[in-house]
Formats: structure tokens, C-alpha cells, sequence
């Protein structure tokens, strides 16, 4: 059976369903829709037009199934694949593991998003200073979030007891802090080991390291 996933090499999203598919041991094959910091998803790609109405990445195609958005993709390749799970058993586990997803996706993106002019050109440089106090409150916010999943976090090696849907979300989403020079997680030790354990699996490296590359192609300015 075919599987193509339509990704993007900064999209914070499709890098979410690479490691799932990759931590599932299901193989696919991958097409990069067009990304540039200056022009975004432009132009759309055709097969991504016609998937989702949204036209955004990721879009996957696994055998006769076409789906979109990277948590309902991420719950199908659960029910479908079961093995190994990535989400624990019980209706409450499985709702406190989807809401530390939503975390990561709904609630960590809007401060990051004060970030994100640190990796696009700058059009306007009068703008950056108003854009840099705005991301001064992002940071703040995002303390405030780090101590939240700290807690979260408590003892445990992982988020969810075991490996899961939610480690994956909240590694991108702090990988994503990192990247855009936001706070660091030396504050909450727990917090930084679990990140060291999760770049620790293959399948996290391997996007980690992807990302850092298509960072030097695409993002000069993060390293001004
Ligand atoms: N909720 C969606 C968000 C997807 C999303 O924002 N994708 C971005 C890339 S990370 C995109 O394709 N943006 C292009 C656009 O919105 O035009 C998901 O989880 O898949």
C-alpha cells in the first residue's frame, strides 16, 4: 500500500506526523511543498489545493484514505496501527494526553508566533523594535507555560506515562522556542532532561537534525 505525506521542511506541523509515522516503523514517502521565510507556502501545491480545504501541510494519502490537520492524522495512524501505541489506555489518560497536544499546538503557538519575525527577513526595520517588545511578552508567556508542564511533567519520564502523541507535540513546539531564541528550559531540570530524552530517539533526531539544516538554507537571519 502507497503512503505519501505532503510536508513542509519548516513546517512544525508535518514534522509532527514524520516522527509518528517514523516511531510507528511505517515507511513513506515524503514530497516538500514550496516554503520560503519571505513568500511562505507559495505557490500552493496542487495536490494540497485539492486535499484540504485549509491548503495547508501536512496532507496525508495512506492507501485510498486522504486526511488532514496533523491531530486527526495523528489519531487515525493510532486507530489504524495500534503498535506500538502512542496513546495510553482509559478515556481520562487518553483525554489529559490529547489536551497536553492541544497544549502544544493551540495554546504554546500563539506566544511563539510573537517569536516568529526572529527567522523571517526583516521588510521593515522600524518594525523591530515594536516586534522585538511583543516577543519580550511572548517569552513571558511561555515561562509561565514551561512551568505549567513542569508540573505536568512531574517525575515521569514521559508526559503520558509512556511515549506519546503528546511528547512529539511539545518537543516541536519547545524545539520551536529554541530555535526562535526564546527562552531556555535550564529552569525546569525535568523539563530539559526530557527534552535531552526525546532527542535521544532516532526518529526526533533525525527531524531535529532536518530542521536545523533546512534552518541554515532558509532562515540566515535567525544566525545574524
Ligand atoms: N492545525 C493544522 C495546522 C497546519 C498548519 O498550520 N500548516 C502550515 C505549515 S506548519 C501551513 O501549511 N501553512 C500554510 C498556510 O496556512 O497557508 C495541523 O495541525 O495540521
Amino acid at each position: 500500500m502507497s503512503r505519501l505525506l505532503y510536508s513542509g521542511p519548516l513546517s512544525l506541523f508535518s514534522r509532527k506526523v514524520e516522527i509518528q509515522l517514523a516511531e510507528k516503523g511505517l515507511p513513506f514517502e515524503r514530497v516538500m511543498v514550496a516554503f520560503s521565510q519571505a513568500r511562505g507556502y507559495q505557490p500552493k501545491h496542487p495536490a494540497v489545493l485539492m486535499a484540504n480545504p485549509r491548503a495547508q501541510v501536512p496532507v496525508l494519502l495512506d492507501g485510498a484514505v486522504t486526511l488532514f490537520d496533523s491531530t486527526v492524522i495523528g489519531e487515525y495512524l493510532e486507530e489504524a496501527y495500534p503498535e506500538p501505541a502512542l496513546m495510553p489506555t482509559g478515556a481520562a489518560a487518553r483525554a489529559r494526553c490529547r489536551l497536553l497536544e492541544l497544549t502544544a499546538d493551540e495554546i504554546l503557538l500563539p506566544p511563539l508566533r510573537l517569536l516568529m519575525h526572529r527567522s523571517e527577513p526583516a521588510s521593515d526595520p522600524s518594525r523591530r523594535a515594536q516586534q522585538e517588545a511583543e516577543a519580550t511578552k511572548g517569552e513571558a508567556t511561555l515561562r509561565g507555560h514551561y512551568q505549567r508542564l513542569a508540573g505536568e511533567l512531574g517525575g515521569q519520564d514521559w508526559f503520558c506515562g509512556a511515549f506519546s502523541l503528546a511528547d512529539i507535540a511539545l518537543y516541536l513546539s519547545l524545539f520551536w522556542a529554541q530555535r526562535l531564541k526564546g527562552p531556555g528550559l535550564q529552569a525546569h531540570p525535568a523539563l530539559a532532561a526530557w527534552y535531552a530524552r526525546m532527542q535521544a530517539r532516532p526518529a526526533v533526531a533525525q527531524v531535529t537534525a532536518e530542521l536545523q539544516a533546512a534552518d541554515r538554507e532558509l532562515s540566515p537571519d535567525l544566525y545574524r
